[in-house]
C-alpha cells in the first residue's frame, strides 16, 4: 500500500471497492475518477478488470457481481480491509434492480464488509425513464442497512453530472471509516 496521507489521517490509502451489475458503469466511472476523462470501456466478464493505486482515494478496485458464482467466490477474497464500497447501478435498468438489489445485500453480508460505509450510485441520471432516487431507495430498500453509514448518489458516470457530490460522499464514508478503525485498534 502507499503512504497517501488521507486528510492526515491515515498513513496507508484507503481500499475502495467498486461493484455493480456488469453495464452498470463502473469502468466508466473509475476512469471519470481517476482522470476525469472518457474512455473506451470494454466489457468485464464478471471479473476484476482494473486496480489503481495512487489515486486521491487510494485504491479503486472494480469487480462485477452477479453472473457466476464461481466468479463470486473470487472476489469475496478481496474483501478485505476494504474502507469503503462504492456500488453501481444503472437506473434505469428496472428490470435488474432486483438482482442488483440482491448482489448488494450478498456482498454487505460478506464477513469482511461489517460496518464497512457505502455509497449507492444511481448512474445514468441523464437518461429518460431513470429511476429517482427516491424510487430507488424505496425499491432497494436501503433504510435496511441503517446499522452502517450508507448514502444515496444520483450521477452520470458519462457525462460528468453529479461526481462532484460523488467524491464529497466518498471522501465523508473514507473518513468515518478511517476513524472507526482507528477507534478500534
Ligand atoms: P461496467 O464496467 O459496469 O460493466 P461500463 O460498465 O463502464 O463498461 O459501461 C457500460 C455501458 O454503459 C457503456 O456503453 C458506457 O458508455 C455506458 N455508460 C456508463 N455510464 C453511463 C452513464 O452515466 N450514462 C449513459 N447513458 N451511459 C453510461 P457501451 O455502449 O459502450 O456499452
Amino acid at each position: 500500500m502507499g503512504n497517501l496521507n488521507f486528510k492526515g489521517q491515515h498513513k496507508e490509502a484507503p481500499r475502495v471497492v467498486i461493484m455493480g451489475l456488469d453495464s452498470a458503469g463502473k469502468t466508466t466511472l473509475l476512469y471519470k475518477l481517476k482522470n476525469n476523462q472518457q474512455v473506451e470501456t470494454y466489457p468485464t466478464v464478471g471479473f476484476n478488470v482494473e486496480s489503481l493505486e495512487a489515486s486521491k482515494y487510494g485504491s479503486l478496485t472494480l469487480w462485477d457481481v452477479g453472473g457466476q458464482d464461481q466468479l463470486r467466490s473470487s472476489w469475496k477474497n478481496y474483501l478485505e480491509d476494504t474502507d469503503s464500497l462504492l456500488y453501481v447501478l444503472d437506473s434505469t435498468d428496472e428490470d435488474r434492480l432486483p438482482e442488483a438489489t440482491a448482489e448488494l445485500e450478498n456482498v454487505l453480508n460478506n464477513v469482511h464488509m461489517a460496518g464497512v460505509p457505502f455509497l449507492v450510485l444511481a448512474n445514468k441520471q441523464e437518461m429518460p425513464g431513470a429511476l429517482s432516487l427516491l424510487e430507488i431507495k424505496n425499491r432497494m430498500r436501503l433504510d435496511r442497512f441503517n446499522d452502517r453509514s450508507w448514502e444515496l448518489r444520483g450521477c452520470s458516470a458519462l457525462t460528468g453530472e453529479g461526481l462532484k457530490e460523488v467524491q464529497l460522499a466518498l471522501e465523508r464514508l473514507l473518513k468515518i471509516s478511517v476513524n472507526e478503525k482507528k477507534k478500534n485498534l
